[in-house]
């Protein structure tokens, strides 16, 4: 009998049936995989892609780590008991808060957390360690797209709508998204829009999700990298210039739309090509194809990590959201506008409380009343919740310095976070590190203790989908021996720190806890419960308390106080802290996903199918850029600016422009593409600069012959 659940990977959370080896029953190292298969749901439609099918390789994975491992002086990991690990965490916390004080110790969260570990971690910082440092990894995934939803709407959920809902639209224009490779089974819901010849797809790079605009399907707009938001002011312009705008729906919906008009003025069609590189009959067809959608069959603006990882990344969603209203489509019946959420659990992980900034319910942590309701339900003094801590770059710079005992579940961010060099010198500096994890990754090798936590098919829980809609992750296998869930990890670290209030280690009971927590905030789940889910009611967010739940957004009006859309002037800025000179010897390198691996690569390069396919790094060159320095493919290279150096093979292609690399940010070591990220932040949403960075590309290693392996950048 096979166990209905999700994914546990994107945010699509398609939809599989997991079935446990016959024999034992039990996934071990000795017991064959459990089965997958796809099971038929609205967003995957029984479809899975290849990290999908093969997920169940790394239940029983021979490198799970089954014990907690404590480092010894020698540098090596051995393993202790429970207790004894348990006991040394509170220990040491207690001695960091006794010399430093309690924003000594730091916590960083992950988006691919379950809602109740996310909320429960959130609780566990602000009342167990007493800390306010506590941010995740969603900072350097949907911030930006997060913070421009929440100037624009006061609403941050990624789409308003559900998935089905593009299926029958006639334009959708996806900007810096490579769904063919990053949610393959969502390609299906873009039927309509080929078929109507109305995919719009922007990237530097032909992607695979590019190609599918082939054959009069649609458009690829092959801009310079972090040239979106003068593109999208051009179309804003195009828009207004051509009578192409919904002037009744910006009248009865929105305001700002004066200093709006004002500010893409200048912006018109031939300035934007010299800028971007694309032509203007490109930029207007983009412009007509969406404003005729809108009038037929619909119309979808949809955003990627390709324009929202930039140093001006809220600037350049919100003019996305700007075009998305001065052609009424958000909110609208059959048209809108949305950002594809990435981790599993990137929505609600970013609901309950593990941003800096946040508490349970999408509630400001600096908000009076919402500090008063949380803390009645925890049965705290609103003054015991400490206030805003520091977003992730900021709080990943402080470690070793006035951060220095550090907690990480979910996160592997000595490979991806940005100007990882850094990065892991300060994971170095720190007086105890201690690492969640199932397996012995390049971050939790730094750790002082790691602790071996449950996987997905193991434990119970739920995520919230990148269409806000709750979904129940349910346990199909046995856990290994030796491995414990993180809610019991926090509950017994809670009970030894002598914290206030209750941390319970059943899903359940914390659900119902974040219910409670969550009630009347924005991203309110009160009305959610695990009977409900488990009849597979479809139940997205907001669902206040006797309520069906909100499948779609703002149809009657945006979530500001008086109901409407803001329209946002926004312009390039003068002097952005972003890399610039993508001239001359120098090359902008743009890093994003492969098909065949997963973020930092810590779980996919584990699965023999998968690093079989793709084993190593290699930089996408264009034959102009390569033949000008001595590249051939498939020859090694060396990549380099003044943060770092990678090494690896060419891929000679005219998949990207002459001026741009590609780098997948999937590897490690020396081929780790963070090293030469920029930790620039974006003012407003504390996003990193990990779409742009300026570079040199070399032929060869670089390294003299002879010179041995201590020329190697070594992470
Ligand atoms: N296979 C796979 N799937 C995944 C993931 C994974 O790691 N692997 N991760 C999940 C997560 S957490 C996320 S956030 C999503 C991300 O999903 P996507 O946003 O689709 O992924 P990326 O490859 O990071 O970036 C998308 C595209 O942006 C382009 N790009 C880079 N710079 C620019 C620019 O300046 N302008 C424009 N217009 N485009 C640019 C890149 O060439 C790339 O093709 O994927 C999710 N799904
Ligand atoms: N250069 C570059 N860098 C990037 C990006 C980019 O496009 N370019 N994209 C950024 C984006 S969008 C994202 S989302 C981040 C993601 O980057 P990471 O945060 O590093 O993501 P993962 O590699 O998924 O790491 C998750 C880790 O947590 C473990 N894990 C999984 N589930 C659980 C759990 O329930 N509990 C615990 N304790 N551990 C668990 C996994 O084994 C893995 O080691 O990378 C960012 N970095
Ligand atoms: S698209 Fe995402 S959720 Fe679906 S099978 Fe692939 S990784 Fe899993
Ligand atoms: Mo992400």
């Amino acid at each position: 009998m096979g166990t209905a659940t999700h994914c546990p990977y994107c945010a699509l959370q398609c939809a599989m049936t997991v079935t446990p080896a016959a024999a034992t029953g039990v996934a071990g190292p000795a017991a064959d995989p459990p089965a997958i298969a796809g099971r038929d749901f609205p967003t995957n439609r029984g479809g899975l892609c290849r990290k999908g099918w093969t997920s169940a390789t790394l239940l029983g994975h021979p490198g799970r780590i089954t014990n907690p491992l404590l480092r010894g002086a020698d540098g090596v990991h051995r393993p202790i008991g429970w207790d004894e690990a348990l006991d040394l965490i509170a220990a040491q916390v207690r001695a960091t808060r006794e010399d430093h004080g309690p924003d000594a110790v730091g916590v960083f969260g992950g988006g691919g957390l379950t809602n109740e570990k996310a909320y429960q971690l959130g609780k566990f910082a602000r009342l167990a360690l007493g800390t306010s440092r506590i941010d995740y990894n969603g900072r350097f995934c949907m911030s930006s797209a997060a913070a421009a939803g929440n100037r624009a709407f006061g609403l941050d959920r990624g789409l308003p709508f559900p998935v089905e809902d593009l299926d029958g639209a006639h334009t959708v224009l996806l900007l810096g998204s490579n769904v063919a490779e990053t949610m393959p089974p969502f390609v299906q819901h873009l039927a309509g829009a080929r078929a109507a010849g109305g995919l719009i797809v922007v990237d530097p790079r032909r992607t695979t999700t590019a190609d599918f605009t082939a054959d009069g399907a649609g458009l690829h707009l092959q801009p310079a990298p972090a040239t979106d938001l003068p593109l999208l002011l051009g179309l804003c312009h195009i828009v207004i210039h051509e009578g192409l705008a919904n002037t009744d729906f910006i009248h009865g919906r929105t305001t700002g739309f004066k200093a709006v008009a004002r500010s893409v003025a200048s912006w018109w069609p031939e300035r934007v090509q010299a800028v971007t590189g694309v032509p203007v009959h490109l930029l207007r067809e983009t412009a007509r194809l969406l404003a005729h959608g809108a009038r037929h069959g619909g119309s979808y603006i949809l955003t990627g990590r390709g324009v929202e990882q930039h140093v001006d990344g809220t600037d350049t969603a919100t003019a996305t959201i700007n075009l998305a209203l001065l052609l009424g489509l958000p909110g609208s019946a059959n048209s809108g506008y949305g950002t594809l959420t990435g981790q599993g659990n990137g929505q609600g992980g970013r609901e309950h409380g593990q941003k800096a900034d946040q508490l349970p319910g999408y509630r400001k942590i600096t908000d009076p009343a919402a500090r008063a309701h949380v803390a009645a339900v925890w049965g705290v003094d609103p003054a015991d919740i400490p206030g805003p801590g520091l977003p992730a770059v900021e709080l990943l710079a402080e470690l070793g310095r006035s951060v220095h005992t550090f907690f990480i579940h979910g996160a592997n961010v000595a490979v991806s976070a940005p100007n990882a060099g850094e990065v892991l010198a300060g994971l170095r500096r720190l007086d105890f590190l201690v690492v969640c994890d199932f397996f012995m990754t390049e971050t939790a090798q730094e750790a002082d203790l790691v602790l071996p936590v449950l996987q997905w098919a193991e434990e119970e829980g739920t995520v919230t989908n990148l269409e806000g809609r709750v979904l129940r992750r349910r346990a199909a296998v046995t856990p290994p021996e030796g491995a414990r869930s993180e809610l019991w990890i926090m509950a017994e670290l809670a009970r030894r720190l002598d914290a206030p209030s209750t941390f319970s280690a059943d899903p359940e009971t914390v659900f119902t806890e974040l219910r409670a927590a969550s009630a009347g905030g924005l991203a309110d789940y009160s009305g959610i419960d695990y009977a409900l889910l488990d009849v597979g009611a479809a139940l997205h967010w907001p669902c206040p308390a006797g309520s069906t739940g909100t499948p779609r957004l703002f149809r009657d009006a945006f979530a500001h106080p008086g109901g409407l859309a803001v329209l946002v002037p926004v312009s390039p800025a003068a002097s952005n802290a972003r890399d610039t000179l993508f001239t001359g010897p120098t090359l902008a390198l743009v890093t994003g996903r492969l098909l065949e691996h997963y973020q930092s690569g810590a779980q996919t390069r584990r699965v023999p199918e998968l690093a079989g396919a793709v084993p190593r790094a290699e930089l996408l060159i264009h034959p102009l850029a390569a033949a000008s320095r001595g590249i051939d493919d498939g020859g090694p290279v060396t990549i380099a600016n003044g943060r770092g150096t990678v090494r690896c093979t060419a891929r000679v292609s005219t998949a990207v422009r002459p001026d741009t690399l590609f780098l997948p940010f999937h590897f490690a070591r020396e081929e780790c593409a963070n090293l030469l990220t920029s930790d620039s932040v974006d003012p407003v949403s504390g996003m990193p600069e990990f779409k742009a960075s300026s570079v040199t590309v070399t032929a060869g290693t670089g390294i003299p012959a002879g010179a041995g392996a201590a020329h190697l950048v070594s992470l």
